[in-house]
This record gives C-alpha cells, structure tokens and sequence, in this order.
C-alpha cells in the first residue's frame, strides 16, 4: 500500500509529458543482466546489479525502481571518500544518449530491503525501472547466490580462484 501511493506522488510531479502516458519505449531503452543477491543470514539489506543501455538520442534518467516481493529498493553509489569506499543514495541516475550505465559492485548498485518472503537463489522477481519523463521499463532479476554474484563481477585484487 506504501508503495502504492509514493507511485502515485511520483507520476504526478512528472506529468510535463502529457501524449507519452502509455507508451513504453522499448526501442530506446533496454536493460540486461538483472540479478539479485540472496539475503544474507542476518542481513537486512542485499543488493541488485543490472546494466541500462540507451540506444535513443536523448538522456533518460533513472529514478526510481521497484522489484516485486520486496518492500523497499534504493537506488545507491559507491564513493571513495578519505580513501573509504562509502555508499549513499541517490536521486536519479543519468543513462546519458547511446550509452549504457552498468550497475555493478563499487559502482551504482540497487539496495533491497523487506523481502516478503526469502528470496530463494534460481527464482525470478520483476523489477520495474522508473524514468523521468514517465517511462518504466520491465525485466526479471535473477536471484543468485554471493557465490554466483562475486564470479560475475569485475576481477578483484584478491584471487579466489579455487572452492
Ligand atoms: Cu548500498
């Protein structure tokens, strides 16, 4: 219900673009390689990583977005701040025109809270992706496990090559 309405505040402050309501561009924006890691025991916030390609001409700006089955999702950055990697929210991320914004660890990653059930690894949750000028974009993220995420990330200093 929470949800609900904070969806409804939203769409009304990007009303500027009125004859767009219904069509989702799918040609311009394309997302891939949505996963979700597994919560963690104990753990009361896990992350998401997907990666946004614009193929439009324009800017699109990413604001919001919402997976199914969990109660809450930022939208975080990584920062090095003193020589500390810290992370903070953000407002809205920019996919500038034909180029693509990879959400991935040190980077932009989505935090996910509230799960109403456990995630469990190998199940598919929607997530929606919310843009400014009204446009959402849909997909499934993938549930997987740290192990699964840590293989697929950019190589760390640390090798770990081996079970
Ligand atoms: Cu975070």
């Amino acid at each position: 219900m929470a949800s609900a309405l904070m969806i409804n505040v939203f769409s009304s402050s990007v009303a500027a673009h009125a004859g767009h309501s219904h069509d989702i561009d799918d040609a311009k924006l394309a997302v891939s390689n949505a996963q979700i890691r597994e919560f963690l025991p104990a753990s009361k916030a896990s992350v998401g990583y997907l990666t946004i390609s614009n193929h439009g001409g324009t800017a699109a700006n990413l604001t919001k977005a919402t997976i199914d089955g969990l109660g809450r999702v930022e939208i975080h950055e990584h920062k090095h701040v003193n020589g500390m990697m810290k992370m903070q929210k953000v407002d809205a991320v920019t996919i500038k025109a034909h180029e693509s914004v990879s959400f991935q660890p040190g980077g932009y990653h989505l935090m996910v809270f509230d799960p109403q059930e456990p995630l469990k690894v190998g199940q598919e949750r929607k997530l929606t992706l919310y843009f400014s000028d009204g446009n959402r974009l849909f997909t499934n993220a993938e549930v997987v496990s740290l192990e699964a995420q840590a293989a697929h990330s950019k190589p760390s200093k640390k090798q770990h090559a081996h079970h």
